[in-house]
C-alpha cells in the first residue's frame, strides 16, 4: 500500500522518516508530485490545515496522505506565533527572522513558557479524515543555541533539559518531540491502517 507525506518541508520529512517506521508501506511525499500546486493553509487551526493538507493530497493522488501541521505556542503571546508559525514574519520570511521576532516579542517578558504543538491527519480515499495530536512542553531562550534542528529549534529548550532542540542531537529531539509524540499517537490510534500495510 502507498502512502504519501503531504509536505514539502524537508526537514520535517527527515524527521518523519526517523522517527517513524511504515513497516510495509511504500511512502513518498509531496515532493513525488511537483505539478500538485502548494495547499493554501488558511485554516485558523493546526487541525483544519492538517485536515486540508492531507485530504486534498489524498484526492490529488488517489492515495491515502497523512500531513503534519505544527507549530509553537507561546503562552505569554495567547498561544502565537501558533497556527501561523511558518510565515510569522510576513510571506517570504525565513527562520532566521522568524526566531528575531520571536525574541522582539518577548523582550523584557519574565514568562518564558511555550509548547511546540503538532496535528497529524491521516486521509484516506472515501473516508473521513481523523486527526491525532502531540506537544512537548517547554521555554525560550534569549539568544539563539544551536545548529541542528530547523524553524524556532534554536531558541526552544524542552523542559527536563538545558539545551535547545537546535543543540540536542537529533536522536533525543526525535524522541521527545512534538512531532514524536504525535507520530506515537497515530501508530497506536491507526494500527489498523499500519498493520495492514505490513502484510504483503
Ligand atoms: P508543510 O506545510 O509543507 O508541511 P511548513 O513548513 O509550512 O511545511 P507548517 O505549516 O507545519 O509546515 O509550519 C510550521 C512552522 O513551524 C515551520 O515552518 C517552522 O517554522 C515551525 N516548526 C514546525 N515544527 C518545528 C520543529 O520541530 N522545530 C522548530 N520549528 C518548527
Amino acid at each position: 500500500m502507498k502512502l504519501v507525506i503531504a509536505t514539502r518541508n524537508p526537514h520535517k520529512l527527515e524527521e518523519i522518516h526517523a522517527i517513524f517506521n511504515f513497516q510495509g508501506l511504500d511512502v513518498c511525499s509531496a515532493f513525488d508530485f511537483p505539478e500538485i500546486p502548494d495547499v493554501i493553509e488558511d485554516g485558523d487551526t493546526l487541525e483544519a490545515n492538517a485536515i486540508k493538507k492531507a485530504v486534498e493530497i489524498c484526492r490529488a493522488t488517489g492515495l491515502p496522505a497523512l500531513a503534519d501541521d505544527s507549530g509553537l505556542e507561546v503562552e505569554v503571546l495567547n498561544g502565537a506565533p501558533g497556527v501561523y508559525s511558518a510565515r510569522w514574519s510576513g510571506e517570504g520570511c525565513s527562520y532566521h527572522d522568524n526566531n528575531l521576532k520571536l525574541l522582539r516579542e518577548l523582550a523584557g517578558k519574565e514568562n518564558r513558557r511555550a509548547q511546540f504543538r503538532t496535528v497529524i491527519a491521516l486521509a484516506l480515499p472515501g473516508q473521513n479524515p481523523q486527526t491525532v495530536e502531540g506537544s512537548v512542553q517547554g521555554w525560550i531562550i534569549e539568544t539563539p543555541r544551536g545548529s541542528q534542528g530547523f524553524g524556532y529549534d534554536p531558541l526552544f529548550v524542552p523542559a527536563g533539559y538545558n539545551q535547545t532542540f537546535a543543540e540536542l542531537s537529533s536522536e533525543v529531539k526525535n524522541k521527545i518531540s512534538h512531532r514524536a509524540r504525535a507520530l506515537n499517537a497515530a501508530s497506536n490510534v491507526w494500527n489498523h491502517f499500519f498493520q495492514t500495510s505490513e502484510k504483503p
